[in-house]
């Protein structure tokens, strides 16, 4: 895979979702100059959220952390480019938006660790799992950006 190819998943949880932040959080990723290749809404189910947060089944925090996500829709979004999987987390900032950086989305519409709006894939082996989980091949749209010669 080409450096420009890379993909990872990102999602509006529902508290960003319900506030009313999803552009604004897209908009952050299309400044940057990455590609959106897959976007929908999603109510997510108990199936879907163990298999996502698989790693973390069995914590403390996981049911309640469930019960969140479920409480309302998910908007579930796939980025293509230069490094995006790493860049997405620093985007996104720290777990604990107490703990983000200003400028950073958990760091400018966040304070707490349960209520951090977004999520990201840790890692190019995840966000493959994680996108082949919430999207199906379809609905990864393969298109060509104008933009790409100015950005690259
Ligand atoms: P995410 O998967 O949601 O993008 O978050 P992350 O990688 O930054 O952090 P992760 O360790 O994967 O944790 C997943 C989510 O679980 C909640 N959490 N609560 N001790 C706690 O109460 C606790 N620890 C983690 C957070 O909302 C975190 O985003
Ligand atoms: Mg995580």
């Amino acid at each position: 895979m080409s450096s420009q190819t890379e993909r990872t998943f990102i999602a509006v949880k529902p508290d960003g979702v319900q506030r009313g932040l999803v552009s604004q959080i897209l908009s952050r990723f299309e400044k940057r100059g990455y590609k959106l290749v897959a976007i929908k809404l999603v109510k997510a189910d108990d199936k879907l959220l163990e298999q996502h947060y698989a790693e973390h089944v069995g914590k403390p925090f996981f049911p309640k952390m469930v019960s969140f996500m479920k409480s309302g829709p998910i908007l579930a979004t796939v980025w293509e480019g230069k490094d995006v999987v790493k860049q997405g987390r620093t985007i996104l900032g720290a777990t604990n938006p107490l703990a983000s950086a200003p400028g950073t989305i958990r760091g400018d519409f966040g304070i707490d660790l349960g209520r951090n709006v977004c999520h990201g894939s840790d890692s190019v082996d995840s966000a493959e799992r994680e996108i082949n989980l919430w999207f199906k091949k379809e609905e990864l749209v393969d298109w060509e950006s104008n933009q790409a010669k100015w950005i690259y």
